[in-house]
Formats: structure tokens, C-alpha cells, sequence
């Protein structure tokens, strides 16, 4: 496959913005009794638990690095009846902007027909909050450890978010639903979010041809994209060795109609750092705007990668060359900082035109 690991490329910066113009309207680690003003609905079947950490079952703030700490939300599925549910309310919030992302992690452990459902609950026109909107559902499947997962919201006006827990199969399950880490920024959601599992592993065994391609992603317009990741990247320094991400086009079910080459567009990939508390995250983010490059003479990098691409059979798709960051992130930082919590590296994408280009702050680490 073709590379610009190399490249300099002209039109890029790395985003330096402080943490305090993230416009934070609520986070919740869950690790004080009052749940951070959260409420128990008493017209539904149960309740969730405000539930302690325990060898083999621990939450996701500390998970489990100091021993009888970390709690979690959690809701048992495994007793009861199908269907019966338990709803856990915020308490009421009151927006500055139309736009908003909840973000939060959760573990099924039960059967894999329990389901999470997120509700928004607004004023009903007499200034009481109680009209529901049914936000997103979240099925449980094999995969029973922490995931980390977006609702995009659009409110205007004072509201509740909720957390439904549904009980699919009390006789087949052996656990419930955890939440934990939750945070509601007024920003909007990735368009993209990639976990890779076992990073550690990886990065002891990867060498400088090891690459990870994501499976195809979609921008808001429609353009297919991916990122790779080289674990490995080559480029070191005295602290070490770096891991590189790079952006590239992926073909998609849009490309006829799509405008090529599909310049003046932004994207953006972020490695998440997911310490529990939003304020002290130092994410890494790079941005890279798309134009008339050329590689090879005259083939333009973001020209349709079914033109332009090689067909990589993981994603049935043609991949367009990769540009970014051979010096991404530091071996370093991995280890030292929350990049890798239970051993995930998550990286959120963007593919954005830039005249729609709003809000979207990720807090960066100052540069070392
Ligand atoms: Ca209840
Ligand atoms: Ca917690």
C-alpha cells in the first residue's frame, strides 16, 4: 500500500485548547453516595444499585487500582421478570447551546437480550420536565467488558437525561448493566469511534511494518474514511519510541454522488485520554485539511479512493493513501497517562467540511 508517512504536510496544526472552554454541563464518576443528584424512578419495576467494586467485577474510574474503591450505577438483570426495567434520571440541566454529547462507559453482563436504553425527559409545556424522547438503544451482546459509547442530543431547553435498564432474559443471565464515567458536554459527537483491545500486547510485539487499519467509517456528508494506526511508527525520540495515525478516504455506498476530490475538508483524530474526570483529560488531536496534493505526479490524495485506492478485502473497500503523524503519540504517555484503561487505546475521527465546522474542543496535552 502506498505511504505518506513521511509527508509534511502543509495545511495541519495540533490543537492546543484549554480544558475550561469545554463546555461541561455534567459528569458523574458515581464515587459519592449522592450519585451526583441522579434519581431513582419509583413507578418503574427496581432500581439501579449504587454498587461497590469487587475482585473481578470492577468499575471503570479506578478499575480496580486501589482496593475497596471505585463504584458503579448497576442494574441486575438477572432477577425479576422479562421487560421489567429500572430508570435512573439526572438531575435537571439547563443547556447554553443546541447541541450536546452524552458520553459514557457500561458493561453487560446478563443476557445478551438485556438492553440500555437513554431517554431525554423535557419540560411538557407547563414547566414540568416529563416528556420523553427515546434517545438510543444499546443491545448487549457476547462482549462483556467496559465499551465506551456517544448519544447525540440536540436540547434546547431545561432537561433530564435518563438510563433505562431492561431486563431481557432474567433466567439466563448472571449479571446486569453497569454505567459508570458519564459526561455531557456541549459539544457535538464524533462522527467516528475505534477501540482497539489489548494495546499492550500489541505495542510489545508490533514491529515498523506492523499496521492496523479501522473497519470503514462515515463522515456526516457521506464520504467513507479510516484511520491506521502504526504502533510502531519508526519515528523515536529520548523518551522513546511513538505510535503513528494516519487518515485516509475509504470507498463507500456514496462515492456517485459524493463531490471528488473532497478538498477542504477537515479531519481530525483524537486519542482519547480517559481519565475519569473530563477537566484533567489531555487527549491528543490532530487536524489535517484535504486539497489539491498530488502524489506520483498527478493522482490527487483525496481524489475517489475507487479511483485512486487499493482494495483491502477487510473492508471490502478501496483505501486512498494515509496522511498524518508519524510522532502521534508517545510510547511514554501511553503508559503513563489513562490512554490505555483497561488496556483500550479509543480514538474518536471527524471528516468535516469546514464551513459546517463548529464546536468541537478537545483538550490537548501541553507539548513536553
Ligand atoms: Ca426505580
Ligand atoms: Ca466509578
Amino acid at each position: 500500500m502506498r505511504e505518506n508517512n513521511n509527508r509534511i504536510f502543509p495545511i495541519w496544526f495540533k490543537r492546543r485548547i484549554p480544558a475550561s472552554s469545554l463546555t461541561l454541563l455534567d459528569q458523574c464518576a458515581f464515587e459519592n453516595i449522592n450519585i451526583c443528584g441522579m434519581i431513582q424512578s419509583s413507578t418503574d419495576d427496581a432500581d439501579w444499585v449504587h454498587l461497590k467494586s469487587s475482585p473481578g467485577s470492577e468499575d471503570h474510574t479506578l478499575s480496580g487500582q486501589c482496593r475497596d474503591l471505585g463504584y458503579t450505577m448497576h442494574f441486575d438483570t438477572s432477577t425479576g421478570n422479562a421487560e421489567q426495567s429500572g430508570l435512573l434520571e439526572s438531575r435537571i440541566l439547563y443547556p447554553k447551546r443546541k447541541m450536546q454529547c452524552l458520553q459514557f462507559f457500561y458493561k453487560m453482563t446478563g443476557s445478551v437480550k438485556d438492553r440500555l436504553v437513554i431517554w431525554e425527559k423535557m419540560d411538557d409545556g407547563t414547566g414540568t420536565v416529563r416528556k420523553l424522547k427515546k434517545l438510543h438503544t444499546v443491545w448487549a451482546d457476547e462482549d462483556k467488558t467496559w465499551k465506551i459509547a456517544h448519544v447525540p442530543m440536540q436540547i434546547g431547553a431545561k432537561f433530564r437525561f435518563a438510563f433505562q435498564g431492561v431486563r431481557g432474559d432474567p433466567a439466563n443471565s448472571g449479571g446486569g448493566i453497569f454505567i459508570d464515567d458519564i459526561s455531557l458536554t456541549e459539544t457535538h459527537c464524533p462522527a467516528a469511534v475505534w477501540r482497539i483491545q489489548n494495546f499492550s500486547s500489541i505495542l510489545e510485539t508490533a514491529d515498523y511494518n506492523t499496521v492496523l487499519n479501522s473497519p470503514r467509517f462515515y463522515s456526516p456528508e457521506g464520504y467513507g474514511f479510516g484511520v491506521q494506526v502504526r504502533p510502531l511508527s519508526g519515528y523515536s525520540d529520548y523518551t522513546g519510541h511513538y505510535t503513528g495515525l494516519y487518515f485516509h478516504l475509504a470507498s463507500g455506498d456514496n462515492d456517485i454522488v459524493m463531490q471528488w476530490p473532497a478538498v477542504n475538508r477537515q479531519a481530525t483524530i483524537v486519542v482519547m485520554d480517559q481519565d475519569p474526570d473530563i477537566k484533567l483529560r489531555m487527549s491528543s488531536a490532530r487536524s489535517l485539511t484535504t486539497d489539491m496534493s498530488t502524489v506520483n505526479g498527478d493522482k490527487l490524495i483525496w481524489d475517489n479512493p475507487r479511483t485512486v485506492g487499493t482494495y483491502d478485502p477487510s473492508c471490502q473497500c478501496y483505501r486512498g493513501d494515509s496522511v498524518g503523524w508519524r510522532s502521534f503519540i508517545k510510547h511514554y504517555d501511553l503508559r503513563r497517562r489513562n490512554y490505555l484503561k483497561n488496556d483500550d487505546l479509543i480514538i474518536f475521527v471527524d471528516f468535516e467540511d469546514l464551513t459546517s465546522l463548529i464546536n468541537s474542543e478537545v483538550p490537548v496535552a501541553p507539548k513536553v
